[in-house]
């Protein structure tokens, strides 16, 4: 069966405004739907991946054209489901032998589920949770005439009816997962993270477990009542890939891992066997501040590590427990201070629009960014993702927006309480003017500027904090005229 993989098409202006997209924009792989045609392609299938990061609607149009799939699975975050829609509505108006077989999957569908084909008459089914074993099984139904029934993991039309299948497990053995089919990416060189946040190109993203055993109010996980914990690969494993990743000509890896240090020793182990192994890429990792050490973070180091993110979100401990982020202040300041130790750049994201934040707490938070001193601070706006504690309660915590491209961490989705939306994107400009134009910091920076790479990540950030002192609403997505 012939199989195609669509990323609708989107860009940075749909999301940031363009005064700081060139400082904002990321572009890692996406992994997730790489596992998918992954396991596709292991079960026999041909498989085409159309990702819209880089292709034009139109481009992708022609392709599937051309290709003539059977089956079409279409990717859709909250901010991307009215285009995966419309790419539906014009996959429909296409000319095919067979009617090809639309699926929608990913964050969004995962958590709206039947809504997806509520919204769209074009789209079959969807797949409600991890998709590799499911679509296998979609496709192998498509291949001998069947329909869906008891396919777990789907919702699907039968008879003009929408019809639930009970959940897919989760897989639990995630040794038996294939790796994810880089080789379907084209350019590696395109998959480029946000400036600042690389030192070595072309960058591979990689996870080395599956979900998380906590419980923060804002975070989409597949698991949602987090029933399993963390699935960790073993280290045995995530070596495998590691090589694999270097043999594709990889200089660097961003672990997507919520936090690589879940199981302490399992993270001393993984860093302990690239430095024996000798392994030549750097890499960046996220961590839970109360979960690492100075003797962690010296392996992670030693072993090519050059930065840790740490979400650190607020200054005020009434906000963080109100996010249940399960972490206090202090934990904070010795995981960065441990971090600076061991030589590791530090990246602390803060959150604004918590419920419960006052504006004063808002500026307690930018203080105590500039009191940890991070080496690069990113400020976000609350979101809430369908599927979250957030999005389901939400009359508990504040009032969201109606329009899905808001759903982006810039401000348009969600207000607390306790603070205005107008408050909510006042406290991010003043953070970053106040965080990004200490003279000690810039100082620091300028001198910390090592190669063209440096210098042009660093000029990135500079216009957008000229554009953040200069324009109002910097943050209104597009070409802000305002
Ligand atoms: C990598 C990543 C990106 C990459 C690539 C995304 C892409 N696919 O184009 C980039 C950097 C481009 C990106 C951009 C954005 N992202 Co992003 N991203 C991630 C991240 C960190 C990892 C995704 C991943 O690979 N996970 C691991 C795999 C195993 O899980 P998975 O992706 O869910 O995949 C499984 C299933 O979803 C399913 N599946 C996946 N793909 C497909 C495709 C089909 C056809 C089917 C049937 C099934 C299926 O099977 C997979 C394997 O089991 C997640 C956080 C996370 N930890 O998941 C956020 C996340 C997906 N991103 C998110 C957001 C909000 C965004 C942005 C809006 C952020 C922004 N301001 O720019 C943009 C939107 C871009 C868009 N076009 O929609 C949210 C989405 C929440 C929601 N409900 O909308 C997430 C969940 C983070 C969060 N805060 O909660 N992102």
């Amino acid at each position: 069966m012939k199989c195609a993989l669509i990323i609708p098409a989107w860009a940075p202006e749909e999301i940031f405004s363009s005064k700081v997209a060139g400082s904002q924009i990321n572009y890692w792989q996406p992994v997730g739907t790489l596992y998918v045609a992954a396991s596709i392609k292991k079960a026999g299938h041909e498989v085409r991946f159309l990702n819209g990061a880089f292709m034009s609607h139109a481009d992708i149009m022609s392709e599937v054209s051309a290709f003539s799939p059977d089956i079409i699975g279409i990717y859709s975050t909250t901010f991307g489901w009215k285009k995966a829609v419309y790419t539906a509505s014009e996959i429909r108006k296409g000319r095919f032998e067979t009617r090809p077989c639309i699926v929608a999957g990913g964050p969004y569908p995962i958590a709206v589920q039947e809504k997806c084909l509520e919204d769209s008459p074009d789209i079959d089914a969807v797949v409600t949770g991890e998709g590799e074993i499911t679509m296998i099984e979609i496709i192998n139904r498509l291949s001998g005439g069947l329909n869906l029934d008891d396919v777990e993991g789907v919702v699907f039309r039968k008879e003009g009816r929408i019809v639930k299948n009970s959940p897919r497990p989760l897989i639990m053995d995630v040794d038996s997962i294939p790796f994810p089919a880089r080789d379907l990416l084209g350019d590696a060189m395109n998959y480029i993270p946000p400036p600042a946040t690389y030192k070595r190109k072309p960058v591979a993203v990689m996870i080395t477990a599956r979900g998380c055993n906590r419980r923060c109010i804002f975070c989409f996980q597949i698991d949602k009542e987090r029933k399993h914990g963390v699935r960790f690969r073993s280290v045995e494993n995530v070596m495998e890939e590691i090589e694999l990743i270097i043999k594709q000509g990889y200089r660097e890896i961003k672990f997507l891992d919520d936090t690589l240090a879940a199981d302490y020793d399992r993270a001393m182990q993984i860093a302990t066997e690239i430095k024996r192994r000798k392994l030549n890429f750097t890499w960046f990792a996220s961590a839970c501040v109360h979960q690492v050490d100075k003797p962690l973070l010296t392996a992670f180091k030693e072993a090519g590590c050059w930065a840790v993110l740490f979400g650190a979100e607020s200054g005020v401990q009434r906000n963080l427990n109100a996010i249940r982020k399960g972490i206090t202040l202090e934990q904070t300041r010795k995981a960065v201070r441990a971090a600076k130790a061991a030589g590791l750049t530090v990246y602390t994201p803060f959150l604004f629009g918590i419920p419960g934040q006052t504006f004063e707490d808002g500026l307690k938070t930018i203080e105590f960014a500039c009191e940890l001193n991070p080496d690069i601070a990113n400020f976000h706006a609350l979101t809430p993702f369908p599927g979250t504690e957030l999005y389901e309660n939400i009359n508990k915590y504040g009032t969201m927006s109606g329009d899905l491209t808001d759903y982006t961490y810039q401000g348009a989705a969600f207000v607390p309480f306790t603070m205005t939306r107008a408050e909510v994107a006042q406290l991010r400009q003043l953070a970053f003017r106040r965080f990004y134009s200490r003279p000690a910091y810039i100082m620091k920076k300028v001198l910390a500027l090592r190669n063209i790479n440096d210098v042009k990540a660093y000029a990135k950030g500079a216009r957008s904090l000229f554009w953040m002192w200069i324009k109002n609403d910097v943050f209104r997505r597009g070409e802000n005229a305002g």
